[in-house]
């Protein structure tokens, strides 16, 4: 399925798309800010508009004093903070330095930040959060734990945007089904290769404003909103947080012309009177999780807005997208972006990818390496199916996940915290569909006695992330397992739905 040439504009020509010409994100980012130093390109509560000279300026100094703590090309800076022009001032100073970006999920509890900091070996950790630092130092002592200002000593001037395009840019941390999350290693070309897509197939133009709600931690807002921006020289408004009457609001005081969230965003959007301030955006983009067909329906219906539904994945960053131009097909995802390569493999079909966007595997996991390609080819554990249009439609998974609210909760790492309590025999976590959620986190637990949900959200809250603690608990005898003694999870949800 290589067909995106159903992306391009009218005249222009697949032999003419160039999405990489030997670039990195900051080459792209600096060239343009040395170009227009006085055009406005990011905006946030504190800082109002944040232009281009400025980010030049601060993320050199930032970069200076990271470089001076010692921080060469290729180590690894972690990073997590809420949105904001400074932390991306120290995104952008690790790039130009030739570090690599570990973006970390503000909600991690301990253990989270522990597995991170011990797993990716980071020299230099940007955080916001105070109770972070003693958990990073107690992964690994040498690392230097500073916040989001980076208020570190400089020192002797050292060389900057020197990145090539195979050299990594990202280690972004996303679960597994074994084990503990692993670092899918981003190159400078697969993250830019996906935003040159972009850009292409949904006519951005510095023309554009964005409204960013979603969290720079995830692919989503940044390897999608944020580099997409910066790439393409548009604005965006960074907002600390989705907050409804916040997004709508800014969307008339910022003039925007687009929106990306994910579905439960879009859900909480139709419910404001104020809804109707979608309508004079000139692209919603939703993805990270199904759109359901209803929902699609009505916001079309409330806004006049056809939401363009997208799908991709921290791995490779974005695969297929539903056509600017076009039918916006409730619940398919569309055609390959440009450069992507999909096809269906197997019975039942799992979607496997090919492209210049997609990593080159997962930081020193060398056996998940070999399971996760195939002839080259990247296995996405997602089931597909296309139509005789071409749209390519989602139909399930072949892994075992669960995407709450646009977050991925991996069930083993659910149940491998359950298993830790001690009146717990033995536990399995399964999602089920919710219309808040679109998927909630259910856990069913063996004990000698009744357990309670807020039990399981306390032990689980404590050791892991908020979005993955179970909203429900049930409480069984045995759990039900087939002849070979797996557990059967299929009829633990039909318990619930009965
Ligand atoms: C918050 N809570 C969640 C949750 N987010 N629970 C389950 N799932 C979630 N996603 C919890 C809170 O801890 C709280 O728990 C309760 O829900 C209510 O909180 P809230 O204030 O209503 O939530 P809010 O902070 O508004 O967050 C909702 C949200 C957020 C939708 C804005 O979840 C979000 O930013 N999602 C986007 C995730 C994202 O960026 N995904 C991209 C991944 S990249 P309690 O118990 O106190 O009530 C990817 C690739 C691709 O997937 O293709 O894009
Ligand atoms: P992550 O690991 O957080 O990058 O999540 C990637 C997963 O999100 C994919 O493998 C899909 O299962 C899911 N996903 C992303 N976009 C969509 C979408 N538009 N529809 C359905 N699932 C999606």
């Amino acid at each position: 399925m290589n067909a995106w040439h159903r992306h391009l504009p009218e005249g222009l020509e697949q032999s003419e798309v160039e999405l990489l010409a030997g670039e990195t994100l900051p080459s792209v980012w600096v060239r343009q800010w040395r170009e227009q130093p006085q055009r406005a390109v990011i905006h946030d509560p504190e800082s109002g508009w944040v232009k281009g000279q400025e980010l030049l300026d601060r993320s050199e100094v930032v970069a200076q004093r990271l470089g001076h703590a010692g921080v060469e090309p290729g180590d690894r800076v972690l990073l997590s903070a809420t949105s904001s022009a400074e932390l991306v001032v120290a995104h952008v100073a690790i790039l130009r330095l030739g570090a690599v970006v570990m973006p970390t999920n503000g909600a991690y509890r301990a253990e989270e930040v522990e597995h991170v900091v011990s797993d990716g070996r980071p020299k230099v950790a940007i955080v916001e959060q105070p109770e972070w630092r003693e958990w990073i130092h107690s992964a690994d002592p040498s690392v230097a734990v500073t916040s989001p200002s980076v208020e570190l000593e400089t020192g002797r001037n050292i060389r900057l945007d020197r990145t090539e395009t195979t050299d990594p840019a990202l280690i972004a941390y996303t679960s597994g089904t074994t084990g503990r999350p692993k670092g899918a290693v981003l190159s400078h070309g697969n993250l830019l290769s996906s935003v040159r897509g972009l850009e292409i197939a949904w006519r951005w133009t510095p023309d554009d404003t964005l409204i960013l709600a979603l969290p720079l931690f995830h692919m989503h807002g940044l390897g999608v909103g944020l580099h997409g921006s910066l790439a393409v020289g548009a604005k965006v408004v960074l907002l600390s947080e989705f907050n409804v009457d916040e997004v709508l609001h800014s969307i008339a005081k910022f003039d925007a012309t687009m929106f990306f969230g994910v579905p439960t965003m879009y859900s909480r959007l139709l419910e404001s009177p104020k809804a109707t301030e979608l309508e004079q955006l000139r692209l919603c983009v939703s993805g990270s999780a199904p759109l359901a067909a209803e929902l699609h329906q009505s916001i079309h219906r409330v806004t006049g807005q056809h939401v363009l539904e997208r799908y991709g994945m921290t791995e490779t960053a974005m695969l297929v997208s539903n056509p600017y131009e076009g039918e916006r097909r409730p619940g398919a995802v569309g055609f390959p972006l440009p450069g992507v390569e999909v096809r269906l493999e197997g019975d039942p079909a799992e979607i496997q990818v090919k492209g210049p966007n997609v990593f080159s595997g997962y930081w020193e996991r060398p056996d998940e390496n070999t399971e996760a390609f195939v002839d080259g080819w990247f296995r996405t554990g997602d089931l597909g199916a296309i139509d005789p249009e071409g749209y390519l439609s989602i139909v399930g998974r072949a892994k075992e996940l669960i995407i709450s609210g646009g977050f991925n909760v991996y069930p083993r790492e659910v149940e491998d915290v359950i298993s830790q309590y001690e009146p717990i025999q033995e536990c399995a976590v399964v999602g089920v569909p919710d219309e808040e959620w679109g998927e909630a986190v259910i856990a069913f637990v063996v004990a000698d006695r009744e357990i309670s949900d807020e039990e399981i959200k306390n032990f689980v809250g404590e050791r892991l992330a908020h979005y993955k603690r179970p909203r429900r608990t049930y409480t069984l005898k045995t759990l039900p397992r087939n002849a070979l003694g797996k557990i059967q999870k299929n009829r633990l949800v039909g318990q619930i739905e009965t």
